[in-house]
Formats: C-alpha cells, sequence, structure tokens
C-alpha cells in the first residue's frame, strides 16, 4: 500500500496546478492521440493522412514537421494546430514522430485484404475509350505539389480529365500490355489501378507502410510490390488488385532486408529485385509456379539499377563504393565494377546507339556529369560536363537528343540538351528563371518533349522535339513526373522501364 508523503502531496499539487498544455507537452504519445491518430492511425500507419513513422519522414526534416504540425499542408486536409497547440507540444509531438514505435510496425496478408476495394470491376467497363484522343499517346502526369494527376491528350496536349490521389505518389506508373490500364503506387503502400480508357478507378489496396516501387509482369497478370516496410515483395493479381502472395525479404541467414527497387525483365518473364540491406538480388520468374525466388550474389548493397536492352545484365549503383557494378544475370555474378565518381543515379540511365556501339548513359546526384559507358566494354566513353548533379535523363529512338536536368545545386532551373552523336551539351534551357526545371518525357513519336517546372506556381511546358522550340504551357502545381503510355507499354528506348 502506498503512503502519502510530503513530497508526493506536493508534487500532486504542483501538477494540479500545471496547465494542462504543460502537463500534455511532456509525453508526445498522448499528444498524437489526442490529435492525430484519427487521421494518421492509433500506430501511426497513415489512414485517411500519410503513416507518421520514421521510415515515412526520413525526406521531411523535423523543422519542417514544425512547421506542417503549426500552420498544416496546403492542398491537404491536414489542418494547422498553432492555435490549438503551444509551441513547446508542437515541438514534442513532432519529436515524437520521429522516434521508432516500441512494437516494429505491422502489415501483413490480412491488413492488406481488409485494405483492398474494387471500384469498378474490369469486366463491368465497357473496352472502348470514352474520348476521342490517341488512347497510345496519352500521358499520365503526376501533379505532386497537391496530389493529384492529370490524363493529358498527346497530341493537343490538352488536360482529359484530372483527379486526387493518395498522399505522395513516387516512381512510374507501370501498364497493361495494351495501355488500357495503369497503377501507381504511393510512399505510402497505396496501389492503385485505373481505367484509362473509362477514366475512373477500378480497385486499389494498400501493399505496404513504406513502399518503393511497382512493377508489372509483361503477361499482364501480375504487380510486384517492393516494400522497405515491412521487408517484404507483394504480389499483387492485375485482374483486381487482389493479393497472390506476400514474399518475406531475407537472405539465408534469415537477415531481413528492405527492398530498393523491383521491374519486369519482359524477355525472361522475371521480376529482378535489389535488396537493401542484404548483397543479393532476387529473380523471380512470374510465369513459374509459386514465384521462385533466385538468389544472386551481389558486390555490395544495391540502390537502384537499370538494365542493358537485351536484359541479359543489370548495372546497379553500389551504396558503399558508389560506383556502378555489372551483375551478369545469367551467370549470376558481378563481372564489372565500373568506377564511376559522386553517385551515379543509373535507375535514370538510357541507352541508344553512338558510332555502331550500344551506350548507355547515367546522370549523378552528386556531381555535375553524365557518364556515357560503353556497354560492349563496359568503359566510360565520355564524361560530359554539366551544371550541376541531375536527377533524370530521357530521350526517344527518333531524337537526336537526351534531355537531363540539373535537380541540385545553385542551377536547378537549367535543363540540358545533349547532342546523342557528338556526346555534348547542344543547348541549355531556362525554362523559368529561379524554379527547378526537372523530368522530361517525349510523346510517342518522339516530336514533342513534355518538361516539368517544380514549383507551386510551376507549370507543364512542351517543346518541338527537333527545334527545341517551346510551344505550350501549361500551369501547374509541381509537377513531376509524366509517362507516356506508348514509350511505357513498348519498353521504348530512351524511357525509364
Ligand atoms: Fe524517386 C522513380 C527511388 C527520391 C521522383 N525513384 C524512382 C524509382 C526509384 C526511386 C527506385 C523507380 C520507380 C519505378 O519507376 O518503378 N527516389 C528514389 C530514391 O531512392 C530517392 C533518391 C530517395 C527517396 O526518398 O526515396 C528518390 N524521387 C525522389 C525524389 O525526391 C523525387 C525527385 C520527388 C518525389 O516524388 O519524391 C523523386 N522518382 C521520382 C520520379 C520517378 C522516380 C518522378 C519516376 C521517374 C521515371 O521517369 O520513371
Amino acid at each position: 500500500m502506498h503512503r502519502l508523503t510530503p513530497l508526493s502531496i506536493g508534487l500532486a499539487a504542483l501538477l494540479i496546478a500545471l496547465p494542462s498544455s504543460v502537463m500534455a507537452a511532456s509525453d508526445g504519445a498522448s499528444l498524437y492521440q489526442q490529435h492525430c491518430q484519427s487521421c494518421h492511425a492509433p500506430e501511426r500507419l497513415g489512414a485517411q493522412g500519410p503513416a507518421l513513422l520514421p521510415e515515412s519522414l526520413a525526406r521531411l526534416p523535423q523543422k519542417a514537421a514544425v512547421q506542417v504540425i503549426s500552420q498544416g499542408r496546403p492542398a491537404t486536409q491536414m489542418p494547422g494546430f498553432a492555435q490549438t497547440l503551444s509551441g513547446a507540444e508542437i515541438n514534442t509531438l513532432a519529436a515524437y514522430l520521429y522516434e521508432k514505435p516500441s512494437a516494429p510496425p505491422h502489415w501483413d496478408a490480412a491488413q492488406i485484404n481488409t485494405s483492398h476495394q474494387v471500384f469498378n470491376p474490369r469486366a463491368q467497363l465497357p473496352a472502348k475509350p470514352v474520348f476521342t484522343a490517341d488512347p497510345l499517346n496519352l500521358f499520365v502526369v503526376v501533379e505532386s505539389g497537391n496530389h493529384h494527376i492529370n490524363i493529358l491528350d498527346g497530341d493537343k496536349f490538352e488536360v482529359i480529365t484530372r483527379f486526387p490521389t493518395h498522399f505522395a505518389l513516387h516512381g512510374g506508373p507501370k501498364f497493361s500490355p495494351d495501355g488500357r490500364f495503369v497503377f501507381w503506387a504511393s510512399r505510402d503502400g497505396w496501389v492503385t489501378q485505373y481505367d484509362l480508357w473509362n477514366l475512373k478507378p477500378v480497385a486499389q489496396v494498400r501493399a505496404g507502410i513504406n513502399t518503393r516501387n511497382i512493377a508489372s509482369s509483361q503477361d499482364g497478370r501480375y504487380l510486384m510490390v517492393a516494400n522497405y516496410l515491412p521487408n517484404s515483395l507483394v504480389v499483387l493479381n492485375a485482374e483486381d488488385l487482389s493479393l497472390n502472395r506476400v514474399i518475406e525479404v531475407t537472405d539465408q541467414q534469415g537477415t531481413a532486408s528492405r527492398v530498393s527497387a523491383v521491374y519486369t525483365a519482359p524477355p525472361r518473364n522475371s521480376f529482378i529485385a535489389a535488396l537493401k540491406d542484404v548483397q543479393e538480388i532476387w529473380e523471380i520468374p512470374y510465369d513459374k509456379p509459386d514465384f521462385p525466388v533466385r538468389r544472386l550474389r551481389a558486390g555490395d548493397y544495391l540502390d537502384d539499377f537499370s538494365f542493358d536492352p537485351q536484359y541479359r545484365h543489370l548495372l546497379a549503383t553500389s551504396r558503399d563504393s558508389h560506383g556502378g557494378q555489372v551483375v551478369d544475370l545469367d551467370a549470376g555474378k558481378v563481372i564489372k565494377k565500373i568506377p564511376l565518381q559522386g553517385m551515379p543515379h543509373l535507375g535514370s540511365g538510357i541507352s541508344w546507339t553512338w558510332q555502331g556501339r550500344p551506350v548507355m548513359a547515367t546522370p549523378n546526384i552528386q556531381q555535375g556529369r553524365l557518364s556515357v559507358i560503353g556497354l560492349d566494354n563496359w568503359e566510360i566513353i565520355k564524361e560530359i560536363p554539366t551544371e550541376g548533379p541531375g536527377f533524370f535523363l530521357r530521350s526517344h529512338v527518333n531524337s537526336p537528343y537526351a534531355w537531363t536536368d540539373v535537380f541540385f545545386g545553385p542551377n536547378q532551373e537549367v535543363v540540358q540538351v545533349i547532342d546523342k552523336q557528338n556526346l555534348s551539351v547542344a543547348k541549355t534551357l531556362r525554362p523559368m528563371p529561379g524554379k527547378n526545371a526537372a523530368h522530361v518525357e517525349f510523346d510517342r513519336y518522339g516530336k514533342h518533349v513534355l518538361l516539368s517546372v517544380w514549383d507551386q506556381d510551376g507549370a507543364l511546358i512542351i517543346y518541338n522535339a527537333d527545334t527545341l522550340e517551346e510551344i505550350k504551357r501549361l500551369p501547374m502545381n509541381k509537377p513531376s513526373g509524366k509517362y507516356n503510355v506508348f514509350n511505357k507499354i513498348n519498353y521504348a528506348e530512351g524511357t525509364s522501364h
């Protein structure tokens, strides 16, 4: 039995005397339960609002989180709490969001199944476009500033429809082989299927808590989702996004790993995944029963990667050595290390033919250079200096140019057009001075280029791909990636896969 001592009576009196805000400020968890859990879920896994776990917030500095809690987030339902909470409480709450939860976050098959929703079954949707635009020349344009997607007519450059999406879509959408259905993923693990012909959503499911990207099988039957959290690859049935299976990702000793990225290798009928915490690459054939995993030894922990045009080799960025490594997918081993400086962004690498030879070029997210590598001998052919570190690179088989951005540093407004035969900068553009310009995509013919200006008052700018003259400007709020149906379903040279 407890006895009340003068000290405990004093403490109790002090607590009663303190304003409630000061009491609550000592406890981020209580503040969270009181003010946040109704939208972000009791365990911070996200619901109507995004997940608020350290992994999900990795890209948001804590200071910026304080700002969002105080002022809200424009163009979303997140209100500001500056009138409700004191400065100390907001700081405590923000700090709590960056703490690891006491039990590891959990997202299993049952939770995936519960999240699954079919809005419009494919079989009930007419197999005919409801518009006159060329369905293979549509663009899916992500407007990241206010979490919307625009479906754009790729001949007239007019928006056919625009609608809200889950918070923070990331990475390239993937398409059904005929280009009718498109799939996209949010960083919070929501995967959505949309019918481009009927302009209607088909289904959605939450496949993870913190997702990297998705890949769609060339036979149109499956989607694979790569997750950081939990450490899993999730197979969905493309028909309706129902769960096919969860593959837990561990090495043979049982060490769990995040998945850096997964892509489809069409000629191999397989998904290929790079792992971030164990030195393995996984090849998973989708035409074999039960998706057997073939483990390939990687020479390092791998980040993003791309393939040579035959899908025989994989070129990956090594996390520790920073350079590139070439993995022979048939032999199942690393055959070459490429001494690239800085941090090459091989996931954005594109290939073309130069002087009769196959080459690949990659931007570099640390240094102002574009590295051109011979795909026949894995030697560096040229380092093209640019005005700063770049993120994306794009071309088209019918274009003499490759377009790269300067994503980081003082010259973010710059986009540089590279002559694919001279291997030099042909033109430097400043589409909206002072505003970050990045990521382009060509139309299906390679005649036009769409470029994003990533600003709240940004724009989608359309250029003539030969004369490099601007022909149209559509105002948008931080347009990020845009994806042409034809180029994507044909795994066209010059675009992302
Ligand atoms: Fe991305 C694609 C990983 C940060 C915008 N990004 C991808 C893909 C991967 C990846 C694996 C390929 C997905 C696919 O197409 O299947 N991105 C990473 C990172 O590891 C990194 C550096 C850190 C992170 O936070 O995840 C990162 N990415 C960003 C951004 O900060 C960008 C600029 C803004 C954003 O939206 O988050 C960004 N990533 C993009 C875009 C693509 C992309 C627009 C699609 C490119 C394409 O043309 O296909």
